[in-house]
């Protein structure tokens, strides 16, 4: 885009001379021709002339629609100004520093504060994160051998934190582990370590001694059932319910993603942010923020969109919607058979299942269906009753809805539009209700619409 510069000195073009971007093609217009010999010598267009006369800007303009940028002094302004509009009355106005009275000219003002606050406080916080990243990389520059520990059933943002770390450290494969005591469990997540070719090790608590250090991402010590002693380092973004013993830590519960925080660490440190681990940490912040909708911040949003521009999302694609087993079909078939929308609700009773998670990917599709605004989806597996819920998102919280009609029966609970229970198949029995396929959706019904009418009175 081709712009105007217009300014007493060249104060202004040193400022923004090696920003090195060739989004704007700036011409220079300032006032005496030994500034605009300076700006010329550095392979920019400038010109020379009075600013409050129109000759200048007769030679300045080509379409009279080209912005413009004043910085003079607020007692020139009017005149500046009235000048530019002889030629180009049209042409947009930015005003650096405080507007004069312009008499309703429709000028955006730019204070200077908010320039400085724009450039010098990413430059300072860049700093800090950088002095932070030498001091990890210092740290675990004497280990031979360092475990990245997740979560049990660790999540996107685990998995893709845990790969930033290693890649930080600049580590190959034996000399940095990623690990978890559990297992990934979730098909979308294990979809993403095959796909982006993430080794994941599962590893037992005594193992733990082959390392000489530890580092924890996304999870805390407190987390785990096992006495971990102080751990080397901690990067997280929940909340610190017991103090985090870590050598090193960076605990940030304002931050929507774990990810974040990596992807900062990355960027500070110049590491250079390939396409495979772009798309893993992308997945991590998308999956803990819900594509940005649920406790994202400003910083989660500058990652996404730095991310999003490096990453694959041909892979992104294939992760987010998982393949879906044959079997998995017959068990849709009967879904769809038994289905029953009732006051907007969406009921599915899936009957025997082989993993959990094939109902909450249900219950997904079945909130898409015309006229519902939530759906139940119930499925038993491992002699348990998992009921999952989802809804449009402006009616009553889920979570509440599921606690009422399930809570007494096991544990029920969730979020504003998304909410979930699981029931011991020997309580649901031990309540005196029927474990047959039918009796128990028509109880999963009959509990939810009566939690449901009881909110709206
Ligand atoms: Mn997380």
């Amino acid at each position: 885009m081709r712009c105007l510069f217009v300014c007493a000195d060249d104060f202004l073009w040193r400022l923004a001379a090696d920003r090195g971007e060739a989004r704007l093609s700036t011409l220079w217009i300032v006032e005496r021709p030994r500034v605009r010999a300076r700006i010329r010598a550095h392979g920019a267009e400038a010109l020379a002339g009075r600013l409050d006369e129109e000759a200048v800007y007769r030679r300045a303009f080509r379409t009279g629609a080209e912005p413009v940028l004043l910085a003079v002094d607020r007692a020139r302004q009017a005149r500046v100004i009235a000048a530019i509009r002889k030629v180009a009355p049209a042409a947009p106005l930015v005003v650096l520093g405080e507007a004069a009275s312009l008499d309703a000219e429709p000028v955006v003002t730019l204070p200077p504060a908010r320039v400085t606050a724009g450039m010098l406080e990413p430059a300072l916080e860049r700093a800090l994160t950088r002095a932070k990243v030498a001091r990890v990389r210092e740290h675990f520059g004497r280990a031979d051998r360092v475990l990245i520990l997740m979560q049990d059933d660790p999540d996107p943002d685990a998995i893709a934190s845990a790969l930033g770390l290693k890649m930080l450290l600049g580590r190959s494969k034996s000399a940095a582990t990623i690990a978890t005591f559990g297992t990934i469990r979730r098909p979308e997540n294990r979809a993403m370590t095959r796909i982006l070719d993430i080794d994941v090790e599962q590893v037992k608590p005594p193992a733990l001694e082959e390392y000489d250090m530890i580092a924890m991402v996304d999870t805390q010590p407190a987390i785990f059932e096992e006495a971990l002693g102080e751990v080397d380092l901690v990067i997280d973004h929940h909340p610190e319910e017991t103090p985090v013993r870590a050598r090193l830590k960076d605990v940030r519960p304002s931050y929507g993603a774990t990810s974040t925080i990596l992807t900062e660490y990355l960027r500070a440190a110049d590491v250079k942010i390939r396409e495979r681990l772009a798309t893993a940490l992308l997945y991590g912040i998308k999956a803990d923020t819900l594509h940005l909708e649920r406790g994202a911040t400003k910083a989660d949003m500058e990652a996404f969109a730095f991310l999003h521009a490096h990453a694959n999302h041909n892979a992104l694609r294939r992760i987010e919607r998982p393949d879906l087993p044959d079997a998995a079909l017959d068990v849709l078939a009967r879904g769809i058979e038994g289905r029953r929308l009732a006051d907007g609700v969406m009921f599915v009773h899936l009957g025997a299942v082989t993993y959990p998670e094939l109902i909450a990917q249900f219950a997904d599709l079945f909130l898409q269906v015309e006229g519902a605004e939530w759906s139940v989806v119930s499925g038993c597996v491992n002699q348990e009753l998992h009921i999952s819920v989802r809804n449009v998102g402006y009616v009553r919280a889920a979570g509440d809805v599921v606690h009422e009609a399930f809570g007494n029966l096991g544990g029920a609970g969730g979020h504003r539009s998304m909410a979930k229970a699981v029931v011991k198949l020997r309580d649901w029995r031990a309540a005196g209700l029927s474990a047959g396929d039918r009796e128990m959706g028509e109880a999963i019904a009959s509990r939810f619409l009566a939690a449901l009418r009881r909110g709206r009175g």
